[in-house]
Parts: C-alpha cells; structure tokens; sequence
C-alpha cells in the first residue's frame, strides 16, 4: 500500500472535534516541548497533542509519519481519578506491507476477575465489538500480560495494509470513541475517598505497565534516541507515571524482579498465548495461558 495519501491525524482529529462538542478542552502547556520532533536521519515526523478536560486528566495523541514507509498513532484517554471509566487505548503500527493494531476501552480493573466492572461497562457494547470481530479478526498469539490489560470487546489485530482495512479501522475507531464519550457522559463522580485511591492506584498501575513494557518503545528509541525516548514515555505518553502513586513497577509486577533486584528487560514473563480470542460473544473469558 502506498502510504502518502494515508495518515493517522484524520483519527485524531475526529476525536478532539467530538470531544469539544460535549466538554472543553484545555491544553497543557507543560507538553509543549513535545509538540514536534524529528528523527535523528530527519526521515520521520512526530506530532503530538494532548489536553484535559472535566473528567479527563489527560488526552493525548502521538502521530509518527516516516516518508511513505510507516504511519504510528497512539491515542489515549485518561480519566480523573474521581472516575472509575476505561482508559480509552488506539495503538495503530503501519508500515506499507503490515499494520498492527490495538483499539479498545481498555478496563481499569483486570475484567477476568472483577466481572462487577466487566457488567457496569462491557455488557451493553458486546455488539459493537461484534460488528466488527469478522472484518478486524483476532491478531494471533499476545504476550500473555497484555491481556490483563484488554476487555472482551478488544479489536487486536494485524492485517496487510490496504485502503479497505484502514477504512474499516477508521469506522471501528469512530464508534469506539462515540461510545468512549457517551460513558464519560453518564460518569457520576465517585466521592468515597477509598475508592478514588483504588481508581487512582489501578490507572497508576496500567500507567507503570506501559511505561516500562510497551510494545512501540524499541522503534521509539531508535527513532529519537534513548534519552527524548524515554521523556516522550514518561513525561508525555504516560504522564502521571510519575505523580498519581508511589508505587514502583516491581510493586506492581513481582515476577518481573531478578536475583539481582533489577527489572527483568524481557518484555513478557509469561510469554505468547491466546492464538485465538479468549473471550466469547457474551463476554465470557474462555482463554487458558495455553490457549
Ligand atoms: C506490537 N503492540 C504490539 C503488540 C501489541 C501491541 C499487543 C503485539 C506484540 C505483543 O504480543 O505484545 C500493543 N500491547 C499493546 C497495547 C497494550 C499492550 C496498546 O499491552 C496496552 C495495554 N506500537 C505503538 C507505537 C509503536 C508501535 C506507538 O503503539 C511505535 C512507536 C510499534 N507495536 C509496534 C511494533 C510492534 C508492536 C513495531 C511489533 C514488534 C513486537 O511485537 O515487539
């Protein structure tokens, strides 16, 4: 697929014009360093945007173009601690033979063993994931880890890139988003202190996983180089990391600790599972770290 016609800002701009139809948004100024960059061999453009919003602490987009060879998006959508909403996730990976993709409401608690959460939210967009399950089929084997991370209606994955797929994307990622917003609209603030903290520790928990494993920080460091890699991660892609809880990655993930004390580098433990997708049409986890 010829890949200068294509580009990702379309996506992202849908979404910040349908989210200012409904709140406001305010940009934040501490980001702006990281508004735009180049790569080191100037071949590839990375554009950011990110504001916050009542009930948003923080939206933000990554964009990365490279010359007709490769499109990035990373959007997401944190919500304010007060909030118990899924975190809104679409990492789309594209080069002219191969795109990888995760699109979905990614649950705030692991939806395998809190089925409370997984009703409240996931019960009645079952049919939109549907819709689109037989056009964006499930991507193959998945680190293992990563599924704790993704709710039933999860689009993962990869196809040969071609206009129709990425219409098909561009479709499945409106209707994610519309349904994303219509959640925030209905949120009631939460104003039990306890479970504000437990909001705030599980999004500080995802914010710490992805910060330390996420699967685009390889390309990421070889475009930019290690050190704006690593503040484009921490300080922008997922801010927060470092202030929304005090707990450290090893906390969080003790199976990633060595004998030396040091975060094991691999990025699963548990390794690639889940050759088909591990959850049925009524939501039903039906996977086994075999599987
Ligand atoms: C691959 N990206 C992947 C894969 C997943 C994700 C599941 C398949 C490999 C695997 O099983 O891990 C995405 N994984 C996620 C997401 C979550 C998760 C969103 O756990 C959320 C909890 N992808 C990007 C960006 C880049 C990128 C910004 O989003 C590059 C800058 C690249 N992703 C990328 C590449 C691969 C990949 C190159 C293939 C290489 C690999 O599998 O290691």
């Amino acid at each position: 697929m010829d890949l200068s016609a294509f580009s990702y800002q379309k996506f992202v701009n849908f979404a910040l014009q349908e989210t200012k139809l409904r709140t406001s948004l305010a940009p934040l100024p501490s980001h702006e360093k990281f508004r735009l960059l180049r790569s080191k061999d100037n071949n590839t453009v990375l554009r950011t945007l990110s504001f916050r919003a009542p009930k948003i602490r923080l939206v933000r987009s990554l964009t990365i173009e490279g010359n007709r060879a490769m499109q990035v998006l990373d959007f997401a959508v944190f919500p304010e601690p007060e909030f118990d909403l899924p975190i809104f996730c679409a990492n789309f990976f594209t080069n002219a033979s191969l795109s990888i993709i995760v699109l979905d409401l990614n649950p705030l608690y692991d939806v395998t063993i809190h089925t409370d959460y997984k009703e409240k939210y996931y019960r009645k967009l079952l049919p939109l994931g549907k819709k689109y399950f037989e056009l964006l089929p499930w991507g193959g084997n998945i680190t293992g880890e990563s599924l704790r991370f993704f709710s039933p209606i999860v689009i993962w994955t990869r196809f040969n890139s071609s206009q129709f797929k990425h219409d098909v994307l561009y479709s499945a990622f409106v209707d994610y988003f519309k349904a994303w917003l219509a959640l925030m609209d209905e949120a009631v603030k939460e104003t039990s202190a306890c479970h504000v903290h437990r909001n705030r520790e599980a999004q500080h928990k995802y914010l710490t996983w992805r910060a330390e494993k996420d699967p685009g920080h390889p390309l990421l460091k070889k475009l930019v180089g290690e050190n704006l890699a690593k503040e484009l991660v921490w300080g922008f892609l997922f801010d927060g990391v470092d202030s929304l809880g005090a707990k450290t990655f090893l906390d969080y993930f003790p199976e990633y600790k060595c004998d030396s004390g040091t975060i094991n580098q691999k990025r699963s433990v548990m390794g690639k599972s889940y050759e088909m997708r591990p959850w049925d049409l009524n939501g039903e986890f039906v996977g086994n770290h075999s599987g």
